[in-house]
């Protein structure tokens, strides 16, 4: 079909900007065929209904439990299953994380951002993680965690001590997940994603670009997140960090151009989730983020370190907001226009 045609026609079902949950793969397809000019500047049409276009939040991100991961997710400096030299530790201690949350709020931090690397938690390492998530919100401070598969009990608990998002990606489409990941299936990472919205928590879900996925598959899987039940209220887009030893080591670095139209397109397909450029920040010239931020990309990791691997100094990032004439917001609620 020809491109601008395809778009038109699904204009005509519903004007670009929608929320609806009814995409076609095809249909995303001739987002990401728009001429360049034209897709992002419907995106950041889109954008400023809702928010403030020139605030981005900064979320602050720590690694309670590292390495020694069960799963093969191919991309994962954590996974056992790869030696890529990340040392396995236990749970850090409630004192510890809690400790690390009150410097990132000294630092300006409002929200904190827990990840384990498990393939899912046990009962007793979530009673410890309740009191964890009550001593931060103690401080003040908005809660997310990503410990990997969730009981729908588990995700109860975590809501009722005061976890206010969850993250949990898709990572990829439905069709190219299994050449990523064998020990976990497409249905359990939407089954965990179910649990969690049932409690009533934030959901947090996006993917990775740069895992030898085409076109296509970039298209299915923003398919995957707008036709969930509801948007995620957080859509993180990372882009590979190669990690050595693992099977994607040396995958080849995706074009930014072809980041900033996933931006854009899942920017148009959710309008009202906060987008996150998320890993990969490390690679990618200021430039290349500032065309993110108009494309519609409006939260971002901030602090030299991810989970594991290396990310811009604070700082720098800094630099980078003033010199754009831009600010940072740490609270969702606040960037939110509506
Ligand atoms: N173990 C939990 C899970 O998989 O849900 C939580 C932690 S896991 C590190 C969270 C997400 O980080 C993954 O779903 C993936 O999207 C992203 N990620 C992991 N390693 C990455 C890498 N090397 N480059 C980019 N993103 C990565
Ligand atoms: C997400 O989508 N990206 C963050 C967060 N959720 C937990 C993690 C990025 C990890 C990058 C690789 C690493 O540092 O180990
Ligand atoms: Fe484990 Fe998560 Fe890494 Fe997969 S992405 S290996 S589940 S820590």
């Amino acid at each position: 079909m020809n491109q601008v045609k395809g778009v038109q026609d699904a204009r005509a079902k519903a004007p670009l900007g929608t929320v609806r949950h009814d995409w076609t793969v095809d249909e995303i397809l001739d987002l990401f065929a728009l001429p360049f000019p034209e897709l992002v500047f419907t995106a950041q049409s889109i954008h400023r209904r809702h928010f403030d276009p020139a605030k981005v939040q900064f979320a602050q991100l720590l690694s309670i439990k590292t390495g020694g991961c069960p799963e093969d997710c191919g991309y994962c400096s954590q996974s056992a299953h790869f030696e890529t030299g990340v040392k396995a530790t236990k749970l850090m201690a409630d004192a510890d994380i809690v400790a690390e949350a009150r410097r990132a709020k000294e630092n300006g931090a409002t929200r904190f951002c827990m990840g384990a690397a498990w393939r899912s938690p046990k009962d007793r390492d979530v009673d410890q993680l309740c009191a964890t998530v009550e001593a931060v919100k103690g401080l003040g401070m908005e809660t997310c965690m990503t410990l990997g598969m969730l009981t729908a009990s588990q995700a109860r608990k975590l809501k009722e001590a005061g976890l206010d998002y969850y993250n949990h990606n898709l990572d990829t489409s439905p069709e190219h997940y299994g050449n990523i990941i064998t020990t976990r299936t497409y249905a359990d990472r939407l089954e965990t994603l179910a649990h969690v919205r049932e409690a009533g928590m934030s959901v947090c879900c996006g993917g990775i670009l740069g895992i030898g996925e085409t076109g296509r598959d970039r298209a299915s899987m923003l398919r995957e997140l707008a036709n969930l039940p509801t948007h995620p209220d957080s859509v993180p887009i990372n882009m590979l960090m190669q990690v050595e030893g693992t099977p994607l080591a040396s995958a080849k670095r995706v074009d930014a151009l072809d980041l900033v139209r996933t931006i854009a397109v899942a920017r148009i397909t959710m309008p009202q989730s906060v987008v996150r450029l998320s890993a990969g920040r490390e690679h990618m010239t200021d430039e290349a983020q500032a065309l993110c931020f108009l494309a519609g990309a409006n939260s971002i990791f901030v602090g030299a370190k991810l989970l594991t691997t290396p990310n811009p100094e604070r700082s720098h990032d800094e630099g980078l907001l003033v010199r754009l004439g831009m600010s940072s917001e740490t609270a969702e609620a606040t960037i939110r226009r509506t």
